[in-house]
This record gives C-alpha cells, sequence and structure tokens, in this order.
C-alpha cells in the first residue's frame, strides 16, 4: 500500500524530501541563519512529537496485530527521540541558538496541533502508525539526499545529516513503513481512506515546516 501512494504521490513526497533548504544543504551553499532557524522550530517539534510517539506505542499495545514487533520497534524510537533532544541543545550551543527564547511560527504551531490530535485514542493505530513513518521517513531521506557521494555539505552540518541520513535510522524507518504496510493489509476501507488522507497531510505539513526557514512566520 505505502508503496503505490508513494507512486500516486511522488509530486508532493519529492516536495517534502527534496526542498531547497535540503538542496542548499546538499550544494554548500546554505545561509546559516536559514539553517538556525530550523534548529530552533525543530527543537520545538520534536518536544512536541514526545507525546505524539508515545499515544503510537499505547495504541500498539492496544491495537497492533503484532504487538511484541510493534512495541519494540516504537520503543527504539523513544530511544531515538531522547538522544535527539539531547543533541538539539549542544548543537544550538554550539550555533548560538537559544532555545529558551524560540517562539513557534504558525506553521510549526499547525504542525504540532495536528500530532496532537493524532494523539485522542479515536484516531486508529493504523491511521497514526502511517503518520509516523512518513514523518520519519521524510527526514530520513531528506538528509540522506545530503550525504550522497556527490554532495558538497559543509562539515559543520554533516553531523545533522548523520542524525537522520544514517543507515540505522533507514532501517528503522523500514521496519515502520513494514508495520504500516502489514496494518493497511488488515484495515477497513474507512481506516485506509483516513491513512492515506493523513499521510498527505504529514507531505503538506512538511514542506511548510521547510518552508519557514527562508521567512515564513
Ligand atoms: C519537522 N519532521 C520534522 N522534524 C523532525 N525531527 C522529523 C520529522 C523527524 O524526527
Amino acid at each position: 500500500m505505502t508503496e503505490t501512494w508513494l507512486r500516486k504521490h511522488r509530486l508532493l513526497y519529492v516536495g517534502a524530501t527534496r526542498h531547497s533548504l535540503i538542496h542548499a544543504i546538499r550544494d554548500g551553499n546554505i545561509d546559516i541563519s536559514a539553517f538556525k532557524t530550523w534548529l530552533g522550530q525543530d527543537y520545538i517539534f520534536v518536544r512536541a512529537f514526545v507525546p505524539f510517539i508515545a499515544s503510537v506505542l499505547i495504541k500498539a499495545w492496544k491495537e497492533s496485530n503484532d504487538r511484541d514487533n510493534d512495541v519494540e520497534v516504537i520503543l527504539g524510537g523513544v530511544s531515538a527521540l531522547n538522544d535527539e533532544i539531547s543533541w538539539f541543545k549542544k548543537e544550538a550551543s554550539k550555533w548560538g541558538v537559544q532555545l529558551s527564547n524560540i517562539v513557534p511560527q504558525k506553521a510549526n504551531q499547525e504542525y504540532c496541533r495536528f500530532l496532537e490530535s493524532l494523539t485522542s485514542p479515536e484516531v486508529e493505530y493504523t491511521v497514526a502508525i502511517v503518520a509516523f513513518w512518513a514523518i520519519e521517513t521524510v527526514y530520513q531521506e531528506s538528509f540522506a539526499h545530503c550525504l550522497e557521494e556527490d554532495s558538497k555539505t559543509a562539515p559543520e552540518l554533516k553531523e545533522t545529516c548523520q542524525r537522520w541520513g544514517n543507515q540505522g535510522f533507514a532501517e528503522y524507518c523500514n521496519s515502520l513503513r513494514k508495520i504500516a504496510d502489514r496494518q493497511l493489509e488488515n484495515a477497513s476501507d474507512d481506516a485506509i481512506t483516513k491513512a492515506e488522507a493523513t499521510f498527505l497531510q504529514v507531505l503538506e505539513y512538511e514542506v511548510e515546516f521547510w518552508n519557514m526557514s527562508h521567512g515564513g512566520t
């Protein structure tokens, strides 16, 4: 199912994973102030991502048709997120970004509100896991692109790209995709329709999120 969606919504997917900010990092002509904006905003996002992942974990425990596997995979995500929060603090201090002073921009607020809406017990596990897979995969695909052989990513940005572009993160995204596909195979038509709409919303929010770094409010 995810393969069909990726094909069907290719343009939007490419928009989310090959944004101009990613191209700028990859081509070595990123404006550092844009990078700093992204860094501060993403820290706020990641903090809002914690209760979302926690809600997916609970849904997996209650609704998954392979509970033990899914709980382990999602727990791996919780662990990665824990490291990520420490990394954001370290990275922010390296670039002189004051995390306590950051005000979430409109696109970020809307994305965080969307995440919160997905934590509702009324949202099915299948829908939530599709969102989770899409959110993680956009970053994986985006940052892996900046590490390809012909990229000109600045050395001081390589660590950022490694965070999401590394092989382990790719494997984790693949485990999430397998869970999503397995859930979708057994889902009602209604759940499949909702999951596809949610997938599209994630891609749109991701594009808007990248857009913030060039001056959006
Ligand atoms: C906006 N999307 C955004 N931030 C992130 N850190 C991820 C996805 C991946 O965790």
